[in-house]
C-alpha cells in the first residue's frame, strides 16, 4: 500500500465529546485525512477489536491505511495495515519478526538519536514526538521544536510525521521544516466539525507541500 502521511488522524475517545470513534473517523476521512491510527488507552480488548473492525470496514475501500497503536495482537487480528510503537513499546526488531511482511511499523522518536536508530532499524515512518507542547498526552518528553525536526530531516530519509500540538495555525511551518505530514488528535477529534477541520488541515498541508517542492 502506498503511504500518504499528509494528514494523519490519531483517535482519542476522551476528546470526542461523546461522539463515537467511528463517527470521528468517518467525518475526518470525508474531510481528506490520508491515514488513521486507532489509539485506545483504556478500552478493553473486545471493545478495541469491534471498533477496529468497524473502522476497517469503512476505510478499507478508500485505500486509507489503518494503523493500530501499540497492540500487535489487535493489528494482527483485524489485519490492519500496520502498528505504531513508542519508545517503551515492543522493540521494532521483535515486532518485525511477529508481523507479516506487508504490515508497516511506525516508531515514535523523542530525539534525533531515537530517529536515527528507528531509521537504521527499518521503521517505515517516524513520528517526531512531541513537536510542540500539548495537553493531550501528559507523559511526553519536552517538546522538540521545529529546528530539531529540521535536523532530523537532514539526517533521516524515512517519512516523518510531526505530532504534538499541531493544528491549522502551525501545520504549514511543520511541513516547511521537513515533515511529510502532520499527525493530530485534538485539532480534528475535539473540533466541533471534524470534517471541516480535516479539510482545512488537508488544504494547508497540500499547499505547503506544493510550495516546498517548488523551492527544492
Ligand atoms: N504522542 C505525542 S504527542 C501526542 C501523542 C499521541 C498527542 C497529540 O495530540 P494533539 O492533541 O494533536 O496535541
Ligand atoms: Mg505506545
Amino acid at each position: 500500500m502506498s503511504m500518504d502521511f499528509s494528514v494523519y488522524l490519531v483517535t482519542d475517545r476522551d476528546l470526542a465529546d461523546g461522539r463515537s470513534t467511528l463517527d470521528i473517523v468517518t467525518a475526518a476521512v470525508r474531510g481528506g485525512v490520508s491515514c488513521v491510527q486507532l489509539r485506545e488507552k483504556d478500552a478493553d480488548t473486545r471493545e478495541f477489536i469491534s471498533e477496529a473492525v468497524a473502522v476497517r470496514q469503512f476505510i478499507a475501500r478508500r485505500r486509507i491505511p489503518l494503523i493500530i497503536n501499540d497492540r500487535l495482537d489487535v493489528a494482527l487480528a483485524i489485519d490492519a495495515d500496520g502498528v505504531h510503537l513508542g519508545q517503551k513499546d515492543m522493540p521494532l526488531s521483535l515486532a518485525r519478526r511477529l508481523l507479516p511482511e506487508h504490515m508497516i511499523i511506525g516508531i515514535s522518536a523523542e530525539s534525533l538519536e531515537d530517529a536515527i536508530e528507528a531509521a537504521n532499524d527499518g521503521a517505515d515512518y517516524i513520528g517526531v514526538s512531541p513537536i510542540f507542547a500539548t495537553p493531550t498526552k501528559t507523559d511526553t518528553s519536552p517538546p522538540l521544536g521545529l529546528e530539531t525536526l529540521r535536523s532530523i530531516r537532514t539526517r533521516v530519509s524515512v517519512p516523518l510525521v510531526a505530532i504534538g500540538g499541531v493544528n491549522a495555525g502551525n501545520a504549514e511551518a511543520v511541513i516547511r521544516h521537513g515533515a511529510d505530514g502532520v499527525a493530530v488528535i485534538s485539532a480534528i477529534v475535539a473540533a466541533d466539525d471534524p470534517e471541516a477541520a480535516a479539510r482545512n488541515l488537508t488544504d494547508i498541508v497540500r499547499k505547503a507541500k506544493n510550495e516546498d517542492r517548488r523551492h527544492r
